[in-house]
């Protein structure tokens, strides 16, 4: 009878320890300051597919493929150096897998004559239809405008030309080696570079104009459209861009978004500035395909692209690995988050 009470007591003292533990962990979140925090939606995750990771952009290999440009010489059309370079980013574009198209055009400079310009589109999964569009320019200028010495020569253009196409080249090794079901177009626009300083914007940006009005696709119209220009100099800043916030807002969003989730939020600004001429200006304008501008704005006032734009300065000495690697792998990122429906 004894042992029997001590058992109850037992039982009953276990019985009221488990629902004090019950009780205190269904008002425990209640008693905590923290906020509560619900689970990260999942929502935005496609279901049934397998999701990718996003590889890693080595910017080594985005500074070979930029020095290989700088190598040939200063890329003015008509050159012999244009010419070589333009053969060798169809080769490398094919060796890497792309199917190319040249699209090649008669553009007439400010200053009389005529170019032979080639815009050149390297299609990853051309049989895709949700497509994502990355330009840059890869001519070079034809003079040294804003420089105290020799300003009738033409410039290397590591960073305003040879950066922007080199990350391009890099990307395409990038998904050769990391397959993933979404198309990317890598688009190398011509003279885009060889315009007037004091003048219209029209002499500006030829190729890009040639091409709003003669697209390679019919019915292109592209999830996303971005273009980078002036994207590996050490003392790169990106700023959102007047333009690319009117045409494509959130796309600017994501994009800085990324770039910072990435840990690159010292070189993607979280500030607004003015709007540029660039090739986004007449492919939104005339392609209507809104498209964002990635362009380093340095500094305010008189040299808004930095020093070393538009001069001899505008060599491999200029070109910092850290922002080919913070804009390569924001890119790298924006595609495979795409497939993968988490942007
Ligand atoms: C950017 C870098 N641009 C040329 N090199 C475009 C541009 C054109 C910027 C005209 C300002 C004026
Ligand atoms: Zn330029």
């Amino acid at each position: 009878m004894q042992n029997k009470t001590k058992h109850s007591y037992k039982t009953y003292g276990l019985l009221a320890l488990l629902l004090l533990v019950a009780v205190f962990y269904v008002i425990q979140p209640y008693l905590s300051k923290k906020p509560i925090v619900p689970p990260t939606p999942v929502q935005s995750l496609k279901p049934n597919i397998t999701q990718v990771l996003v590889p890693e952009f080595s910017p080594d290999s985005a500074f070979l493929f930029l020095k290989k440009q700088v190598d040939f010489g200063p890329r003015v059309p008509n050159s012999p150096a244009h010419k070589k370079c333009a053969e060798w980013f169809g080769k490398e574009f094919k060796r890497l897998g792309l199917t190319v198209v040249e699209q090649k055009f008669q553009a007439a400079h400010y200053k009389g004559g005529t170019f032979s310009g080639v815009n050149i589109i390297g299609q990853y999964k051309p049989e895709l239809a949700k497509r994502i569009l990355i330009a840059a320019h890869w001519d070079s200028r034809f003079q040294a405008d804003k420089d105290t010495k020799d300003q009738n020569k033409p410039i290397d253009g590591a960073d305003d030309g040879a950066s922007g196409a080199g990350v391009l080249l890099e990307l395409a090794r990038t998904l050769a080696g990391n397959p993933v079901d979404i198309g990317v177009d890598l688009f190398l626009i011509d003279v885009e570079d060889q315009g007037d300083d004091d003048g219209e914007s029209e002499t500006w940006c030829l190729g890009s104009q040639y091409w709003a009005k003669n697209i390679h696709r019919p019915g292109y119209s592209p999830y996303y459209a971005i273009l980078l220009d002036m994207v590996g100099a050490k003392d790169a800043r990106f700023y959102k861009e007047g333009i690319s916030r009117e045409v494509a807002p959130q796309t600017v969003e994501k994009i800085w978004d990324t770039a910072v989730s990435l840990g690159y939020g010292e070189y993607f600004v979280n500030q607004d500035r003015g709007g540029i001429t660039d090739d986004h200006l007449f492919i939104a304008r005339d392609a209507k395909i809104p498209m964002v501008d990635i362009i380093s704005t340095p500094n305010d006032g008189q040299h808004p692209f930095g020093n070393h734009h538009h001069t001899h300065a505008d060599n491999l000495s200029v070109i910092d690995k850290n922002v080919l690697k913070a804009v390569g792998q924001t890119m790298t990122a924006v595609i495979y988050r795409t497939y993968n429906g988490a942007l």
